[in-house]
């Protein structure tokens, strides 16, 4: 196998397929996917807690080059989903470029060769001329710091890893967490268990979602009609679009976002303490907004609690809250996110001369439009630093960075010359983008996945899709230092 790769994606999952369906449109067939994992699909493959499903319309949440007409209901589930990621492998043809068991442990770039260097834990280095870093953010799951953690002697699943082989029928369960997984797990579990305990640090708005199955007729029109598929996919954009004013940006309209979310709090929830208890007090898409109509009804449920209690540790057979309750558990369930890297790198990255990226990004990660980061030639990253929406489709802004990554690559391989985006042009654009997200409701005052410690944000862009899009629509190579690609220079192995 040539282990000098022209284009090396490390991670399998949306990000990672979308890179190589869109090489291969380019012609460039000289790549490989490095997937740690044993099958396609990252997020979609890991997230398969009952309820899992997508709170963008699936319409949207699909790549416009791979239009997918059967999607089954407005917003689908995980396993159709993931199907659909597994669609995309077949259809391209991308199976002979996936390399499983391929987890990455350094990636380190060679001044003397140009290449970038990529080591593993139980594979053999390989070089590559470009490094396309897709392994998303929600890749490595997070339990919480909460004493007594391996005291508590029942069973623990963390959402992103479900256990199915436990039987929750009749089980005591206890869940913490209620956010955009948390809020999917609940209604589900109250179905079959004895009883459910809904651990809550801090309500979220929640804003209802209404489901409704495609019918076989409108797939049939999408199948023979693309255009009319495009046109639907067009109108759910503009749709997000309108709500952006009110969601990304801190104004009167957050208001309104917020009226909505009182709205259905009310309408599905009769008794007013419970109300009390689930009524944020921060402002509507500081944190994520939660896209649900079977939460507060589940919640209501005869066999389900809402404990409000700030947790003070686990026991061997529960969960005791501050005020000195210990509520029994058979298993526990943690709906508490994930570990995301917002001031360091998912693996070590080592840049031109030997600078480490993980220093860099210590106060908070800062990259070229999410895409490039000066010092580090011919690596680009998907999703990476504020490039997250807070109103919109991931797949849109992906879909965005892909071919402007996509257009990179093939214009240095093309020319044999190296891309390195100039420090100014990085800077400046950092300096603008943190002054946009102080007037936005992520920088408004709650604590999320979006900020830092320090309240840093390096995650959401403070805009439009239309504005993220249209930002990458092209790359402008004045943006880059643009040096020859020296093969021979390459050191003997
Ligand atoms: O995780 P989260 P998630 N004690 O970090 C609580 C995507 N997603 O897995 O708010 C008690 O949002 C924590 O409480 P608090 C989506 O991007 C998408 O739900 O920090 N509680 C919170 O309630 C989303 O944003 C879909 O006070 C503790 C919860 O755990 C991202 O995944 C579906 C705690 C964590 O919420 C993450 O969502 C699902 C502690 N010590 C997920 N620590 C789609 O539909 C944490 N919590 C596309």
């Amino acid at each position: 196998m040539n282990q000098t790769l022209n284009v090396a994606i490390i991670g399998g999952g949306f990000a990672g397929i979308g890179t190589a369906i869109r090489l291969k449109q380019k012609g460039i067939e000289d790549f490989a996917l490095l997937e740690r994992g044993t099958s396609a699909g990252g997020t979609w493959r890991d997230n398969t807690y009952p309820g899992a499903a997508c709170d963008i319309p699936s319409r949207l949440y699909s790549y416009s080059f791979a239009p997918n007409p059967d999607w089954s209901h407005t917003y689908s589930g995980s396993a159709e989903i993931l199907g659909y990621i597994e669609h995309m492998v077949e259809a391209f043809d991308l199976r002979p470029h996936f390399r499983f068991g391929h987890n990455v442990t350094d990636v380190r770039w060679n001044d003397a060769t140009s290449l970038w260097d990529i080591t593993f834990d139980a594979q053999p280095t390989m070089h590559a001329r470009t490094v396309v870093m897709a392994s998303g953010p929600l890749a490595n799951v997070s339990f919480p710091a909460i004493r007594g953690l391996d005291t508590f002697t029942g069973h623990k699943i963390h959402s992103a890893r479900w256990d199915h082989d436990y039987d929750f029928t009749d089980k005591k369960v206890a869940v913490i967490g209620t956010g955009a997984s948390g809020v999917q797990i609940v209604p589900e579990l109250v179905k079959v268990a004895k009883s459910v305990k809904v651990f809550q640090r801090t309500p979220g708005w929640a804003l209802p979602r209404v489901n409704f199955e495609t019918r076989q007729t409108t797939k049939d029109l999408y199948r023979r009609f693309p255009t009319v598929q495009t046109a639907a996919r067009k109108a759910w954009f503009w749709g997000h679009e309108s709500v952006a004013l009110g969601v990304v940006w801190n104004s009167p309209l957050t208001r309104v976002v917020e009226a909505v979310g009182k709205v259905h709090l009310r309408r599905q929830v009769a008794d007013p303490w419970l109300r009390r208890q689930l009524t944020p007090d921060f402002r509507a898409g500081c944190k994520r907004l939660l896209m649900t109509s079977e939460f507060y009804p589940a919640l209501q449920k005869d066999n389900c609690t809402l404990v409000t209690w700030p947790i003070a540790t686990l026991a061997p057979d529960g969960i005791r809250t501050v005020e000195g309750i210990e509520h029994q558990a058979d298993v526990i369930v943690f709906a508490t996110g994930f570990d995301v890297c917002k001031t360091g790198t998912p693996v070590p990255i080592r840049g031109r001369g030997g600078r480490v990226l993980a220093d860099e990004w210590s106060g908070g990660a800062k990259a070229y439009k999410s895409v490039s980061v000066a010092g580090y030639p011919n690596m680009y990253f998907t999703f990476g630093p504020n490039s997250g929406p807070g109103h919109s489709s991931a797949l849109v802004y992906m879909e965005a960075q892909i071919d402007y990554l996509v257009d990179a690559i093939s214009f240095a391989l093309s020319r044999d010359v190296v891309l390195d985006v100039r420090e100014d042009r990085q800077r400046d654009y950092n300096d603008d983008l943190q002054k946009r997200l102080q007037h936005t409701t992520w920088n408004s005052g709650c604590s999320s996945w979006y900020l830092t410690e320090d309240g840093f944000n390096a995650t959401m862009f403070p805009g439009f899709a239309t504005q993220y899009v249209g930002q990458l629509k092209a790359v402008d190579y004045d943006d880059y230092a643009v040096s020859e690609y020296r093969p021979l220079s390459r050191s003997p192995r």
